[in-house]
């Protein structure tokens, strides 16, 4: 290893910083009309400074027709009326700035909205100048039947390619058919986006997260994608646009505006879990985006058919790919992205840990303790500092909103309609996986809606648990998952040489039921390191403190979510039996 970080040179501000993502749709209705908005959130910024974070990242506010909630978009300089005005994005601005906060967007430029008007020229002609601003391929003819160009799949079911009467050709959308692919080759759709950037960034936006960003550079020859579904007619072309051959030119080029302003920049990157190729773009010398999302823990429990097809995950994976992605990040100089939640995620509780009433808490505060204690920039999505678990078991499947369920429920239901149990473990996955999980309303009290809204909610309110899974009993409860957040930031702040800088190692790898690791500072400070123990079980478990740790220093338990250890000491017995869902952070 090099001497990172001892010249101080690579800590910087937005490593030490944690992201607070607001869905808008569902964090707070000021004007009620059922659906969130900007000055739901403006009303709420006391909130997100009590809890200790310093960036909120919003979900794409722009003017969309609303297919994708957003990530589609027709207009990049307009708001979806719903959510307010460019004035009020300016009052959210400066109300972050106010409290030394940061404001980030979501910028999704893989593709616009078949309503973009850039897309209704592109599709009125052949000849239309922005005919290649989008990717239009002629069809294919096999044994005499029109086919389009290639194999590949859309996310959201379906081939990847809808044809087009008006010209007779097809255009590729890697998600729904109202999402256009932009074609990036082209270097007007490029200039389109950097002065897309430079607008926002001028006007008070101090950053960007960027929408499948590995995507925006194609194959160009466009080859079918090889069969690795042989249930479908469609197959995962993901080899030809992840991380495709022009990424990195486009990204420096996004870099430089990004460096310009001094931007805070997370890149979402599904699809690739080679760290070699992630670090070609979160490089400390790269000035491409600053750092990725990647899918490697999320998508621990999709099945081999898909997503929603079951799979059990074993805690040696999650070990093998958390610590390949620490290790890999600090001794070459990245930086990770740390997170469980988004708004395409299921809940955390529900997926990693137990969402019985009575662990909820527990469990909240464990995985609080296992992503905090992590190197890389953290990121909370709404509603996980409270613990928020996934939809009940009776949610019904009218109460689904989110186009990649409902497609996949419509997929499935016509292709076996008569198989009962199969609907049945579907529905018990989308319980598990559906984004719709994560975007119920936030549940801000115990009023009628949570007092998310006045009106009824877009989405139905997650009603189960509400008295204790809410904001304002959390925000009074010393001892909730929220106050317990806030002390894992403070911690972070408090010790940025161990939590943030510090090196990453597994303690007892081989445990089935206990993650535990350590931080190390690379560079002197007050503290020699953190033990981080996390009992993942809803039931007792005992683990060794290995020998060696015992020789260091007495050190002291500063985070537990059992308050009979805290203040306690590690190093007067070998054998612990921890708590179901225990977890604890020893420093010395
Ligand atoms: O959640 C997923 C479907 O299983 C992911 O594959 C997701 O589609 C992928 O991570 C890209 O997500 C982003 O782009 C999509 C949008 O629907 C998601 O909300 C967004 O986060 C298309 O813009
Ligand atoms: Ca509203």
């Amino acid at each position: 290893m090099t001497e990172f970080p001892q010249n101080g040179s690579l800590k910087v501000w937005w490593k030490e910083s944690t992201v607070y993502q607001v869905y808008p749709s569902s964090f707070r209705d000021s004007n009620g009309d059922g659906i969130g908005d900007i000055q739901g959130v403006i009303s709420k910024l006391d909130y997100i400074k009590t809890l200790g974070a310093d960036i909120v990242w919003l979900n794409p506010i722009f003017s969309s027709p609303q297919v994708d909630v957003g990530y589609d978009i027709s207009d990049y300089y307009g708001i979806h009326p719903p959510y307010g005005t460019v004035a009020d994005v300016d009052e959210l601005a400066a109300g972050l700035h106010a409290r030394g906060m940061k404001l980030v967007l979501d910028l999704v430029v893989n593709h616009t909205s078949d309503q973009h008007p850039w897309f209704q020229e592109s599709r009125s002609s052949l000849t239309n100048s922005y005919r290649d601003w989008y990717i239009w391929k002629k069809p294919v003819y096999k044994d005499g039947q029109q086919q389009p160009p290639n194999n590949w799949k859309s996310y959201f079911g379906g081939s990847a390619w809808t044809y087009d009467e008006g010209t007779g050709e097809y255009y590729l959308h890697l998600f729904a058919r109202e999402q256009p692919d932009l074609n990036w080759e082209t270097p007007q759709v490029r200039t389109a986006v950097h002065e897309i950037m430079r607008y926002w960034l001028a006007r008070g936006a101090d950053g960007f997260r960027m929408d499948v960003i590995n995507f925006i550079s194609k194959d160009q020859r466009f080859p079918d994608a090889p069969i690795t579904n042989s249930g479908s007619r469609w197959q995962s072309g993901k080899q030809f646009y992840a991380c495709g051959p022009r990424l990195h030119e486009y990204l420096r080029d996004i870099g430089k505006i990004l460096k310009e302003y001094d931007a805070f920049s997370v890149g979402e990157m599904p699809d690739v879990d080679d760290s070699v190729e992630v670090l070609r773009a979160v490089g400390h010398d790269r000035e491409e985006p600053s750092m990725v999302f990647q899918f490697e823990i999320v998508g621990i429990d999709h099945g081999a058919e898909g997503k929603f097809a079951p799979r059990r995950w074993e805690m040696q994976e999650l070990k093998r790919i958390v610590s390949k992605w620490q290790t890999y990040m600090i001794d070459n100089h990245g930086w990770n992205a740390i997170y469980l939640e988004n708004h395409d995620q299921g809940r955390s509780v529900s997926r990693f840990a137990s969402d019985r009433p009575e662990h909820l808490q527990l469990s909240a505060k464990m995985l609080a303790t296992f992503l905090g204690c992590q190197c890389g920039t953290l990121f909370i999505y709404q509603g996980q500092e409270l613990g928020m678990p996934n939809v009940p078991r009776d949610w019904p499947m009218d109460n689904y909103r989110d186009i990649e369920t409902l497609n996949h429920w419509k997929e499935m239901t016509s292709l076996h309609p008569d198989d009962a149990s199969l609907h049945r473990t579907t529905q018990g996955e989308y319980r598990l996986k559906s984004r719709d999980n994560s975007r119920t309303p936030m549940p801000w009290d115990e009023s009628p809606n949570a007092g998310f809204s006045v009106a009824q909610p877009w989405i139905p309110v997650h009603g189960d648990h509400l008295a204790t899974i809410n904001a304002a009993a959390q925000v009074k409860d010393p001892s909730s998952a929220f106050w317990y957040w806030a002390k894992v930031l403070r911690l972070r702040k408090q010790y940025p040489e161990v939590f943030i800088y510090g090196s990453f190692a597994l303690v007892s790898p081989e445990h089935e039921d206990v993650f535990a690791y350590t931080r190390t500072p690379l560079s002197p400070s007050g503290r020699e390191g953190a033990l981080i123990v996390l009992n993942f079980r809803p039931y007792e478990v005992s683990w060794s403190v290995p020998p060696k740790l015992l020789l260091s220093n007495p050190g002291e338990i500063v985070l537990s979510n059992y308050p009979s250890r805290a203040g306690s000491q590690l190093n007067e017995t070998t054998s612990i039996s921890l708590g179901p869902l225990e977890a604890l952070v020893w420093l010395w």
